[in-house]
């Protein structure tokens, strides 16, 4: 018990801080990001809240992943923004009358009463849905939560796997760089530079309204953003109608992995046949060995599936693979190595991992995606470094995680070096994996 005199202790600092923020950004059937900044449901954010939030109340989190299910297209894509009708159009670009999901996707089936964005996030839900469900296994029993996500999700994982494999290399592809979770990562330079922008004056962002522009992508990032969407959404988001942007994105297809793994989980739970889903974690694993490992970096890379060539830039993306079951041990190993090294400085220069080189060209230690510090890629890392035995690297930054979250007031993100507070405060993933890493 502590005392009314006494420091309050960096676990109860946490264990209050998050639940504050998780309730402040309930809305009654799941969670929002940020009450300023991003102000509807948005997809792989709910499955990390939905990891966090079980601590707190597993029925909760099953609700925050099923109302993200509940807007699930007939093709299986989970949208990547769900949005609250109340919420007035303005208050977030770009808004439902931009994507017009339930008009223009009606062939790839979009829902009808519900408006969503049309391009997808990282799948993170399958290991949310089965963290969710060993947080409290008889209830989640009781309430037959995995018998009704294990279809969504493996439709899901197949919209993915099937329609999304665009190269013919058994991965998927991102079709645009809000697709990667990672928005304005010096990865997507070079295959968005092809990408003529929409005119500035044709488009309003509302992001500046509450975040500081030094923080946020550019307006010739936005250009090129509202260009691809616009083009997807004009061919009804067919993904067999060409695209100009692809990507296969080592963070994505780590994810993807995971969720077949987890999918086996899930089906051995509920009495299905796991081996479909062990054959093809294998198989997607040494597609992505195959395909963006390199020796020389160790790191994975990403592929412009356009060009056929690989992008010869350090992004944190390329050390996800580390929460892959049974990658092999000489390849973990190597990205153990690069975590520690100059370019991401772990246990070094830095306090947390940048989202991209310390030594590359474009890295700003400011600047969203291209150097700060993001909680949920420090999270997998940890679970990563921890799944490899490197429990000193994920020590470290289960411990300065614990403390930047707090003492950045919950922040988007953090300067990598000094833990300084960037973008919006209040940030619901920061508090939910801070939970996590609690527990
Ligand atoms: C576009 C909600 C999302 C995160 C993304 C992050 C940011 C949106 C934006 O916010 O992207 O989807 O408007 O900048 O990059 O990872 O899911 O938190």
């Amino acid at each position: 018990m502590e005392r009314a005199d006494q420091p309050a202790s960096l676990p109860s600092l946490v264990y209050n801080g998050a639940r504050r923020v998780l309730s402040g950004n309930w809305t009654g059937s799941s969670t929002v990001p940020s009450r300023t900044l991003y102000p509807h449901q948005w997809s792989w954010d709910s499955g990390f809240i939905a990891i966090g939030l079980r601590h707190l109340s597993p029925t909760r989190a099953q609700r925050e992943l099923e109302t993200l299910l509940a807007a699930q297209w007939a093709d299986g894509r989970i949208p990547h923004i769900v949005f609250n009708p109340e919420v007035p159009l303005t208050a977030y670009f770009p808004s439902p009358d931009f994507w017009r999901s339930s008009t223009a996707g009606d062939k790839s089936g979009a829902p009808e009463h519900i408006e969503t964005s049309g391009i997808v996030q990282p799948p993170i839900h399958a290991p949310a849905a089965w963290l969710v469900h060993t947080a409290d296994p008889e209830a989640s029993g009781r309430a037959g939560f995995l018998h009704r996500v294990y279809p969504r999700l493996l439709a899901w994982q197949r919209y993915l796997t099937e329609c999304r494999d665009l190269g013919g290399r058994g991965l998927a592809s991102i079709v645009h760089p809000w697709e990667s979770g990672m928005d304005n990562s010096p990865c997507w330079d070079p295959p968005l530079a092809r990408i003529e922008p929409a005119a500035a004056g044709s488009f309003q962002r509302a992001d500046l309204d509450h975040g500081c522009p030094a923080d946020r992508p550019t307006d010739l990032d936005y250009g090129r953003y509202v260009r691809l969407a616009e083009r997807y959404r004009d061919q009804g988001y067919a993904d067999d109608a060409g695209h100009p942007f692809a990507v296969e994105d080592p963070g994505v297809n780590a994810l993807l992995i995971a969720s077949e793994h987890a999918l086996g989980d899930i089906a051995a739970a509920i009495g299905a046949d796991p081996s479909d889903h062990q054959v093809r974690a294998e198989e997607l694993t040494t597609a992505l060995l195959k395909r963006l490992w390199s020796p020389e970096e160790g790191l994975f890379l990403c592929q412009d599936v356009i060009t056929g060539t690989q992008v010869r830039e350090r992004s944190a993306a390329g050390l996800l693979p580390l929460i892959v079951p049974g990658l092999p041990e000489d390849v973990a190993a190597a990205l153990v190595r690069t975590l520690r090294g100059t370019h991401f400085g772990l246990g070094g220069t830095t306090r947390l991992v940048p989202s991209y080189d310390l030594t590359g060209h474009a890295f700003d230690p400011a600047r969203y995606w291209r150097g700060p510090a993001w909680f949920n890629v420090n999270w997998l890392l940890e679970r990563g470094l921890r799944r490899h035995g490197a429990l000193d690297g994920a020590d470290a930054i289960r411990t300065t995680a614990l403390k930047a979250a707090v003492a950045s007031g919950f922040a988007e993100y953090v300067d990598p070096f000094t833990g300084e507070a960037r973008g919006t405060r209040d940030f619901s993933w920061t508090a939910a994996l801070a939970l996590d890493l609690l527990a």
